[in-house]
């Protein structure tokens, strides 16, 4: 089933000048970048992405990191894009995030793993339209999806 999903490379992704090879894992496996900027995020839109989290004892902390330096925000489309984008970020806490796994290779601390990855497909809806404007996410075909994706998609 084709989806999309929204990753954020955070603060520390964007300072530690690993945009590139991040965006470079997703696209090279094929999923499909369908929006894409860079975002100085203000503390209103950050405590909206962190809603959930509003009662925890880290609250202030994820708030003031993610506002700290821009992030990027990237919306990704393709089949299972929810549970592929999540497998390849790795667990929450980089001493359990596999090797292989962007967490996993990459980061050492829970408060600074580099990525967000939407968990599910509620949430990918709600993440889409928190970080991108509908016109911002584009539609189109990739000639190179003859040999990506499975024609019966
Ligand atoms: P994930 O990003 O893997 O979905 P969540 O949704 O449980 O993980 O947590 C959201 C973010 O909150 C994490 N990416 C991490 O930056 C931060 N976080 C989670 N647990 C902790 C913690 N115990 N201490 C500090 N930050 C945390």
């Amino acid at each position: 089933m084709t989806e999309r999903t929204l990753v954020l490379v955070k603060p520390d992704g964007v300072q530690r000048l690993l945009v590139g090879r991040i965006l470079g894992r997703f696209e090279e496996r094929g999923l499909k970048i369908v929006g894409l900027k860079l975002v100085a995020v203000d503390r209103t839109l950050a405590e909206a992405h962190y809603a959930v989290h509003r009662e925890r004892p880290f609250f202030e902390g994820l708030v003031s990191f993610i506002t700290s330096s821009p992030l990027v925000a990237v919306a990704l489309e393709g089949p299972n894009a929810i549970a592929m984008a999540r497998a390849m970020v790795g667990a929450t806490r980089p001493h359990e995030a596999a090797p292989g796994t962007i967490r996993g290779d990459l980061a050492m601390e829970t408060a600074q793993n580099l990525v967000h990855a939407s968990d599910g497909p509620e949430t990918a809806i709600a993440e889409l339209a928190l970080w991108f404007a509908p016109g911002e996410i584009v539609d189109y075909a990739r000639d190179v999806d003859r040999w990506v994706l499975s024609p019966v998609d």
